[in-house]
């Protein structure tokens, strides 16, 4: 039997924007999702938008009991900015205080740990209308955001969170595509990394301020890059994806200063942001109490190939070609790679290059599109879900008995989830939500994580 520590933390993650939805009356305002899906529903599939999201907001009492029902230990979930404070700076909306003080106090009493992110790629429209996260205003705007939160809701909150995986409305939003507001523009995309980690650690310094015990920590999504081969053009290539990827982030956050290739390389394309030299300041000085790492399937990249066209506009693809390797292990409903031992590779990069900083595995999760092809007598027999946990949480085992400070770990997802543009396609739920009447059924995967959390092990 693999055995974990004592108070190990079991449960899940989700986000505000991709489980409330909308309901007439409840004064939200609207983020850049519901203002990309009203002006290009299209994009998102099947046409569904963030405001028919699995309806947490009306069940949330009910959804709360099946955390109990799912044996969960902690949950992890996300302020709506633009549910909180519509316009994103002016005046906070009473339903939205009320509702996240009942969710938050309803955790609680159900004897859960309480993670709270701030946010989860979701900007109030008014403020991407005034330039987004490209402007300087929008990190003032934020950290009083924060503020606000860790007033408010502090007395339920365990752990806080500033961003989750914020490189990819970086790189979504300013390189490929996929976030608002689409874009093809290095030097913002830079800009708005710069702004993102800047309000990150601000919130950081209003967190200690305000509950100087209380804990604050950033999601990142870390997986090593692996290189094709040992070759030095391969490792190279790695080297630097992982600048990029991730450690564009992680060092600010745990070391408090960027890492000097990646400035070099940003300085080399004239991408540098626009900052003042009390920033550096504030980033040096207010480093994350701990890490949540959201993990799903690793970054493999070679040398690239061609020389980029000297038009072109800025891409890290500069530096990297993204590489398949033969006889990788797949998910075939989702079609990203299988590799466990990533996690014991993250676990060991922190562990030896981050000072062994606690972490909690936030996310980690197998999307499967089509899985009502699963069901068997009205519950979906994930069997292949219940191996991907087992089989990650091997590798985490192990790194857990060389030293790694891992204090959790929380599934991606505790119901069926919305999510972006591929909208209800990937399910990841412990629960099972039947889109047409909104029902929840346990998966059997959700059975098996009880068991799993009350033996704290498998
Ligand atoms: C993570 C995000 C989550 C969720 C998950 C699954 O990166 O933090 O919000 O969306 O990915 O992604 P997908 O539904 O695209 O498979």
């Amino acid at each position: 039997m693999i055995q974990f520590p004592k108070d190990f933390l079991w449960g899940s993650s989700t986000s505000g924007v991709q489980t409330e939805g909308r309901i007439e009356g409840d004064g939200k305002g609207d983020s850049t999702w519901d203002y990309w899906f009203k002006l290009e529903p299209q994009k998102f599939h099947q046409e569904i938008g963030p405001e028919t999201t699995s309806t947490f907001y009306q069940h949330f009492e009910k959804d709360l009991d099946l955390l109990v029902e799912t044996g969960h230990t902690a949950f992890r979930t996300s302020i709506q900015w633009s549910r909180l404070i519509p316009d994103g700076d002016g005046a906070i909306n009473p339903i939205a205080l009320e509702f996240y003080k009942q969710v938050f106090r309803g955790v609680k009493e159900r004897g859960i740990e309480l993670l709270v992110n701030l946010y989860h790629f979701d900007l109030p429209m008014v403020l991407e209308e005034k330039g987004g996260w490209t402007k300087r205003e929008i990190v003032v705007a934020y950290e009083r955001y924060a503020r606000i939160c860790f007033e408010e809701f502090d007395e339920w909150v365990d752990r806080w969170i500033t961003f989750n995986e914020p490189i990819v409305p970086v790189e979504h939003g300013y390189f490929y595509q996929n976030h608002y507001p689409a874009a093809v523009d290095a030097k913002a995309g830079v800009q708005v990394a710069f702004h993102t980690q800047l309000a990150s650690s601000l919130a950081v310094k209003a967190c200690h301020q305000i509950n100087p015990d209380k804990k604050i920590g950033i999601v990142l999504n870390l997986t090593p890059a692996y290189p094709r081969s040992q070759h030095p053009a391969d490792v190279k290539a790695a080297r630097i994806a992982e600048l990029f990827q991730a450690k564009s982030f992680l060092d600010p956050s745990v070391k408090g200063r960027y890492p000097a290739e990646l400035i070099e390389i940003i300085k080399h394309h004239d991408l540098l942001p626009s900052f003042e030299e009390c920033d550096l300041e504030v980033i040096r000085e207010n480093i994350v109490d701990y890490l949540g790492v959201n993990y799903y399937q690793p970054l493999r990249v070679a040398a690239p190939k061609y020389l980029p066209h000297p038009d072109s506009p800025f891409f890290p693809e500069f530096y990297y070609d993204h590489y398949q390797m033969p006889g990788r292990k797949m998910n075939p409903h989702r079609g990203w790679e299988i590799y466990e031992r990533g996690v014991y590779d993250i676990a060991q990069n922190i562990q030896n290059d981050y000072g062994n900083i606690e972490w909690i595995l936030t996310e980690n999760g197998m999307g499967v599109e089509g899985e009502e092809k699963f069901k068997v007598g009205g519950t979906i027999q994930d069997d292949y879900r219940i191996e991907f946990i087992k089989d990650h949480l091997t590798e985490l085992h192990r790194a857990i008995q060389e030293g790694a400070n891992c204090k959790g770990y929380l599934v991606w997802t505790f119901i069926d989830c919305w999510s972006w543009l591929n909208s209800y396609k990937n399910r990841y739920g412990l629960i099972e939500l039947d889109l047409t009447d909104q029902s929840r059924h346990i998966k059997k995967s959700g059975h098996w994580f009880k068991e799993l959390s009350q033996q704290n092990g498998f």
